[in-house]
């Protein structure tokens, strides 16, 4: 870490209470700077990231810009990353006595090209990495749309924030909606995958959701997911014919969106059971992903 670096680390220390209010707070303070910063770092990177993608600057820069401050934090012990291989050891006896954080740092940032929504997503884990979902203590989002929310999942409840700044910098976080929960009736859905790469008996179970549902989807699991949660329904990142396991990372993106999801009176399964007690048996292993009105993901389970 340069000496500027730190110096960034040590202007960002948050104050709060406890390392889990800190690391969401770390996120939202960090969500104006993230989304000014994207126009400029729209070009790739030189390189991949553990899942083969290939990175965007704004994708790399994101990831070392979170690391440096949640890794500054008293209490987060690990740090880790959709964009990096390994975890970090942030200090501390390990994450046995302090708490792991995993972030995907821009989640669908090939919308940037298109200009279309994109996200942040955090994972607050008090055990070490790779950590079940069944030990997430807090989850949250940061959807950068038309307008910059954060939704944090923690103690049994969604809160849905408005990020409001000044240039580059948090100015109020603002609680627009608390106790989300989402609405009995369904309205959307969102598969992602090719349609002739679906399995015969997801293809089954989206022809019948296509019939009752509106197609919402984006192309970013946060606005698609978001849209579920504000107006009700489905979203899958499904198993495909190519790829068994999906395409979405259990551990960045499974486990803190099912918690979200679980936590707002959904459900959210990988085809035969909740996304949280999917075993983590490698950091960056995928997992097909359906979240949404129970009833809706109970009708997916049926038919697997
Ligand atoms: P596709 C973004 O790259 C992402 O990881 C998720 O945010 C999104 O749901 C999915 O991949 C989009 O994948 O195949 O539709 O481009």
């Amino acid at each position: 870490m340069t000496d500027g670096d730190r110096a960034d680390a040590d202007d960002f220390a948050v104050a709060a209470d406890d390392p889990v209010s800190a690391a969401v707070e770390v996120v939202a303070r960090s969500a104006p700077e993230i989304r000014a910063g994207l126009a400029g770092r729209r070009r790739k990177a030189d390189e991949q990231n553990p899942s083969g993608e290939t990175q965007l600057a704004a994708d790399v820069w994101a990831d070392e810009l979170l690391e440096r401050r949640l890794a500054a934090v008293d209490g987060i012990h690990q740090f880790a990353s959709e964009e990096r291989e390994g975890v970090v050891d942030c200090g501390g006896e390990g994450a046995s006595g302090g708490y792991a954080v995993t972030v995907d740092p821009l989640d669908g940032s090939s919308n940037l090209k298109p200009n279309n929504t994109m996200g942040t997503i955090l994972g607050v884990y008090d055990a070490a990495l790779p950590a079940k979902g069944a030990q997430l203590v807090a989850a949250a989002y940061v959807l950068y749309g038309p307008i910059t929310t954060m939704v944090v999942a923690r103690d049994g409840e969604v809160t849905e924030y408005v990020l409001e700044s000044e240039g580059d910098e948090l100015a109020e976080r603002r609680a627009v909606r608390e106790d989300v929960t989402l609405p009995d009736d369904p309205v959307v859905y969102g598969f992602g995958g090719r349609v002739p790469n679906w399995t015969d008996r997801f293809a089954d179970y989206a022809g019948e959701i296509a019939d009752e549902l509106k197609l919402r989807y984006g192309g970013a699991m946060i606005g698609d997911v978001n849209q579920v949660l504000t107006y009700g329904g489905v979203f899958a990142y499904p198993e495909l014919e190519s790829r068994p396991e999906g395409k979405l990372r259990l551990q960045f993106e499974g486990y803190p969106i099912g918690y979200v999801v679980e936590t707002a009176g959904g459900a959210s399964s990988d085809g035969s059971g909740s996304l949280l007690h999917v075993e983590p048996d490698d950091l960056h292993q995928r997992t097909p992903v359906y979240v949404g009105n129970e009833a809706l993901v109970d009708r997916l389970e049926a038919r697997f």
